[in-house]
């Protein structure tokens, strides 16, 4: 008798990839704990980077690289387009290896290792430029903030629908010169600012925690960096806008070639960088707001990390125990 059903597809619940990407994080943050306050960052990254490649091999998808460590040409591994996974549905993956190289080589806080997967064709695939950005968490008015209002009028919105005098409300932003008059205006407005040396995907993620004591993360930062955050966000129903700045026509060039048809200096909603059902896992590197950092023991490390899924909006915090006798594949 001739069998009529359907030949078995390659179906992998993303549920179980939820906790496959949590060891491709846990394997960066392994490797490039190695380094934590050595002063070396491109070490820091260089372990992470090829702790994180050899990672992807054992999961279940056919992964491609959009948002990496750049070109073909300038990085060995996790390149743009690279392919990566050992087969299964088709996802684009969205990485940075360690968010914060200076954060670790520096032995300060918030180094994470960062992993977002999407269906194919849904992230922005953003070029190595700055974006601005501004976030807040969940359960407020949509719209609560606008990149296009002032910061005064953000602020006052925020402090408004969460109930709070201004006063109490907490501004986070990278310590920069080109933040100058965002700090300056936000301090008049009667808000506090938190700032911050590095690592701003973990920050955006803070504005979406409830005991973070962080209300809006606003200001610029890398435009991958902006994705991966999306990507968090989308997980927690918070809200993110963000425009690519453009440096030189050059530069608007070259994220128009890599997003056909689209406006390159558009706002960008939530869903104009992380679309669709979304995955994200992080781990902490060094402690900071957001995930504890990795502590080694004589015979094993222990490793946090935080695994998000949109479609069911379930937010981990996965603690690792990794016993060095055991643990082959990834370098201790
Ligand atoms: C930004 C930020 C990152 O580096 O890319 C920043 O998004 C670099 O900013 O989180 P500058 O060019 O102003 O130094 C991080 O802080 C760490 O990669």
């Amino acid at each position: 008798m001739s069998d009529t059903r359907e030949p078995k597809q390659f179906v992998v619940s993303d549920r179980n990839l939820a906790l496959e990407l949590v060891r491709v994080t846990e394997a960066a943050a392994l490797a490039s704990s190695h380094w934590t306050g050595r002063g070396k960052k491109n070490d820091a990254d260089g372990a992470a980077v090829e702790a994180m490649r050899i990672a992807f091999d054992t999961v279940a998808i056919d992964g491609t690289v959009v948002i990496g460590e750049g070109e073909m040409d300038e990085a060995p591994m996790l390149y743009i387009g690279e392919k990566v996974g050992a087969g299964g549905p088709a996802m684009d993956i969205a990485v940075d290896p360690l968010e914060g190289t200076n954060l670790c080589a520096k032995d300060m806080p918030n180094a994470i290792t960062v992993v977002a997967l999407a269906e194919k064709g849904n992230f922005l695939h953003a070029p190595d430029v700055y974006m601005d950005k501004i976030v807040v968490g969940p359960n407020l008015p949509d719209g609560v903030v606008d990149l296009e209002a002032s910061i005064e009028n953000n602020l006052r919105n925020v402090a408004r629908a969460k109930n709070k005098p201004i006063e109490d409300i907490v501004l986070c932003t990278l310590d920069r010169e080109r933040h100058e008059e965002l700090i300056a205006k936000t301090r008049e407005a009667g808000a506090r600012v938190r700032l911050l040396s590095d690592g701003d995907v973990a920050a955006a993620i803070a504005a979406c925690m409830d005991n973070s004591q962080v209300d809006i993360y606003a200001g610029s930062g890398g435009a991958p960096e902006g994705v991966l955050a999306a990507a968090a966000v989308r997980c927690v129903e918070g809200q993110m806008q963000g425009r690519l700045l453009f440096e030189d026509d050059a530069q608007r060039e070259r994220a128009q070639k890599m997003n056909p048809g689209k406006d390159p200096d558009r706002k960008l909603g939530l869903h104009d960088m992380a679309a669709g059902s979304v995955l994200f896992s992080a781990t902490g590197v060094t402690s900071g707001t957001l995930l504890r950092g990795i502590r080694r023991l004589p015979t094993h490390a222990v490793t946090h990390s935080l695994v998000m899924r949109s479609k069911s909006g379930t937010v981990r915090f996965i603690e690792g125990h990794h016993n060095f006798s055991t643990k082959t594949w990834t370098p201790q």
